[in-house]
């Protein structure tokens, strides 16, 4: 009886364990699945909010998300606002082979950074691309915004990964506290002169000087003196007969409004000469275009990739079509890219 009931509490001590331990393990399976086969890349600035004074120079990270893929170049734009944030630099950090493009344009407050890696290795945990440096200029909501055309290609993958929702920065940027003044006037001996001083100065002078003229000219009202001051006004009498001036204007005003009319016409001739001229232009072929899409892109330089590092057999690769896969196709594909 006592081995009976010793076995009975030891396999329910085991089951006992053995139950949520199970739950455990599978919930951390399932995390990890789901991790594996996340929504997508995606981008984020870090960090995403921040309150700065202005004149205040401040760092953000740029960072990469691959989202369970296996990333090997991107082509990613993200857009400052000028008027509130000024672009000081962007530090890369170098984790692709080849950095082709890492460009600020003042006038539209993109900055663009496009970067591949020719080598086998790849990008497959979050990583910072590289460091920007901004400075508060004015006062405002200043905001550093991913653009919807980033690309980002990876191993094992055709055409651009798709795309997680990423993480936009805000940066509000407001005055220096107006406290800081106010302690100084709090130190007991010169705050309460300071004060004194111009309240008693504006009072009396201004209201003095005022209020003694006008009273006193009502009053001689009767007298003389304010009669030969409306004489003056009347001396203006002369601006009337300016208004002849004006009548001969309108007549130069009708000439005037006969012209454009006439010219109207021109432009919509123009504009269907331009409208005739924009098929022809689509024609072009594009080099480096290895997917056929009719453009250059980093989508290109992936399906290179994967031929060259033998792990797919796509024979559009061979951009240059000379039988062989090689850097040759590559360099094409690079300089088509870069307009070179
Ligand atoms: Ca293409
Ligand atoms: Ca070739």
């Amino acid at each position: 009886m006592a081995k009976g009931k010793l076995f009975l509490i030891i396999t329910t001590i085991l089951l006992v364990v053995a139950i949520p331990l199970t739950v455990y393990v599978a919930k951390q399976q399932q995390e990890t699945r789901s991790r594996a086969g996340g929504g997508g890349a995606s981008l984020a600035v870090q960090p995403a909010n921040l309150e700065k004074i202005i004149n205040d120079t401040f760092t953000v990270d740029i960072v990469l998300k691959p989202g369970g893929f296996a990333i090997t170049g991107v082509d990613i734009t993200f857009t400052l606002n000028p008027a509130i944030t000024e672009f000081v630099s962007f530090t890369s950090r170098s984790i692709f082979s080849d950095e082709l493009i890492s460009n600020y344009s003042t006038t539209t407050g993109d900055y663009r950074y496009v970067a591949v890696d020719t080598t086998i290795s790849k990008i497959t945990e979050d990583i910072i691309i590289g460091t920007l440096t901004l400075k508060a200029k004015a006062v405002g909501t200043g905001s550093l915004i991913f653009q919807d055309n980033i690309q980002i290609v990876g191993e094992n993958y055709t055409g651009a990964i798709p795309r997680d929702s990423d993480i936009h920065g805000t940066y509000i940027v407001s005055l220096p506290p107006t406290n800081t003044p106010i302690p100084p006037t709090e130190t007991p001996t010169p705050t309460p002169t300071v004060i004194p001083s111009p309240t008693v100065a504006p009072i009396p002078s201004p209201t003095a000087t005022t209020i003694p003229s006008p009273t006193n000219t009502p009053i001689p009202t009767n007298v003389p003196p304010t009669a030969t001051s409306i004489p003056p006004t009347v001396t203006l009498t002369p601006t009337p007969t300016a208004t002849p001036f004006p009548t001969s204007m309108p007549t130069g005003v009708p000439t005037i409004t006969t012209i454009p009319p006439t010219e109207t016409p021109t432009p919509t001739t123009i504009a269907i000469i331009t409208a005739t001229n924009t098929p022809p232009l689509t024609q072009t072929p594009q080099p480096g275009d290895a997917d056929g899409d009719g453009i250059t892109t980093i989508l290109d330089f992936n399906l290179w990739r994967s031929a060259f590092l033998e792990l797919t057999t796509d024979p559009r690769a061979d951009i240059n079509n000379d039988g062989m896969i090689n850097i040759i196709d590559f360099n094409v594909w690079r300089n088509a890219f870069l307009n070179l």
